[in-house]
């Protein structure tokens, strides 16, 4: 068997992976001609390349890794974890110490009466297990036509059939054949592209009144839950109007529709509190974790529920589960995770120190003739690339073009931020230091002045 190692040159490593791996979320024809960067290693806030570059990761690898990269403590309790106990189900009255103590923790460490934990291996799998939950629940309670869940466009809630459906992606649902039936998109509340001449707040409470508007036009007795990303993360960091969410609560008290607040990006520190819901003032009743769970060292979801809900499904058998459930190995390294995100004060690190410095500097890129608008909630943050910053225009150019073009100066530059149409987004480790956000802001800067210097070169500088 040939062994495949760090040490092989990167254009074979890049041919093997052409011929063999299928990849996500990408055009894997066109990938193959150009070969995949591959990473070897991480340490702190960076990645290193098989060219030996090292990149600052200002993404956190998909948004997960939020105690940074190479912690020995996390790798030493999978080892242990792996020899006491590697697996075993949590199926058929079973269950393992791991898995307990998970459980307790994030009970603990959840906002009100959400104390009660349904394990998943992802994100995409604790909302499908959320969408069977909240309409089980609804038919125990002697509602079973209560069946419809209402998004948002340009929402991210996974991939699987149903998170993808409950997902307001237009480009997913054109694949696969979704959305499954009984669910519903309202418009987000992304101001800058879509607030027209209204004044912000107003806008975020015409947005938050869609949801008024849909649950009266579906029926009440139709609807059972409105799930939302406390800040929409894969839509591009689009952080609502302050006016959005209490109204949006308000709704929900008033018609009785379950809240699920999707944490995936949102939980464990990223806004500066344990979860997203409390910097944003929002009282789910579930709430869909996964990523920094277990800062992306181990694959781990789960949905936490309030005792209402739990107490409800506890009256029946659920025919849910995955194989996966609260595995043992995850379970521990999570747990760790969660001790480190204590025990350090990161979320105080974040509070005190990152996130004001970041949100400064972060906001200093308006400056740049190209950036429109600067967002940012704790460590997520994003820019609007525009051609017009008084008219908040977008590009004539195919949306994406642009954020494309600066994405492969930041690439270029040893930066890893994204890039979601024409916005740049970033959601670096919780851990970056303020010399760290420096770093990540001059590269950015000069990414967007090369991207800038290549628009004009391109001749893309034209407004729809
Ligand atoms: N909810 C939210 C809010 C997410 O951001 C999921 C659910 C699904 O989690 P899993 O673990 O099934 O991937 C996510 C995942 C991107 C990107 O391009 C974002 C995610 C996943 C992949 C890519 O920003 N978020």
């Amino acid at each position: 068997m040939t062994v495949i190692t760090n040490h092989m040159p990167t254009a074979e490593l890049q041919a093997l992976d052409a011929a063999h791996h299928m990849h996500p979320f990408t055009a894997n024809g066109e990938l193959s001609q150009k070969g995949a960067r591959v990473i070897t290693r991480a340490s702190g806030v960076h990645l290193t390349d098989s060219e030996g570059h090292q990149i600052l990761d200002a993404m956190a690898g998909l948004w997960c890794v939020n105690i940074g990269y190479g912690r020995d403590e996390l790798a030493e309790v999978a080892a242990r974890q792996m020899r006491e106990l590697p697996y075993y189900n949590t199926f058929f009255q079973t269950t393992h110490v791991p898995a307990i103590a998970l459980a307790k923790k994030i009970a603990e460490l959840a906002p009100g009466d959400l104390n009660n934990v349904f394990f998943a291996g992802s994100g995409s799998e604790a909302n499908d297990t959320n969408i069977r939950m909240v309409r089980h629940y609804w038919a125990l309670k002697g509602k079973p036509s209560k069946s419809i869940i209402i998004s948002r466009k340009n929402a991210y809630h996974g991939s699987s059939v149903g998170s993808g459906s409950l997902g307001g992606m237009s480009g997913m649902h054109a694949q696969g054949g979704m959305p499954i039936p009984d669910i519903h998109h309202i418009n987000q509340p992304n101001w800058w592209a879509e607030g027209g001449d209204m004044p912000e707040e107003e806008f975020g409470l015409q947005r938050a009144r869609e949801l008024e508007e849909a649950i009266l036009e579906l029926g009440e007795d139709r609807v059972a839950a409105f799930i939302a990303e406390p800040v929409q993360g894969a839509g591009g960091v689009i952080v609502p109007p302050a006016s959005y969410w209490p109204e949006i609560q308000r709704i929900c008290d008033k018609y009785e529709i379950l809240l699920i607040a999707d944490e995936v990006i949102c939980g464990f520190g990223r806004t500066g509190n344990w979860f997203g819901s409390e910097t944003l003032n929002i009282r789910p009743d579930i709430m869909t974790i996964a990523k920094g769970l277990s800062s992306g060292y181990a694959p781990i979801g789960g949905s936490i529920v309030s005792d209402e809900i739990a107490s409800v499904i506890a009256s029946d058998e659920f025919n849910h589960g995955y194989t996966y459930s609260g595995h043992p190995v995850a379970a521990a390294v999570a747990l760790e995770n969660l001790r480190i995100l204590e025990e350090e004060n990161i979320l105080g690190h974040v509070r005190d120190v990152a996130a004001p410095y970041l949100k400064q500097k972060w906001e200093s890129l308006l400056d740049h003739p190209l950036v429109g608008e600067a967002k940012i909630v704790g460590m997520m943050g994003s820019i609007a690339l525009t051609p017009n910053k008084e008219t908040r225009a977008a590009f004539a150019s195919d949306t994406g073009t642009v954020g494309y073009i600066c994405r492969e100066r930041c690439f270029a530059n040893n930066l890893v931020m994204r890039h979601v149409g024409d916005r740049m987004i970033i959601s670096p480790p919780l851990v970056i230091t303020p010399e760290q956000i420096d770093v990540l802001i001059e590269r950015a800067t000069r990414s967007l002045d090369e991207c800038h210097a290549e628009l004009k070169k391109q001749d893309l500088l034209h407004s729809a």
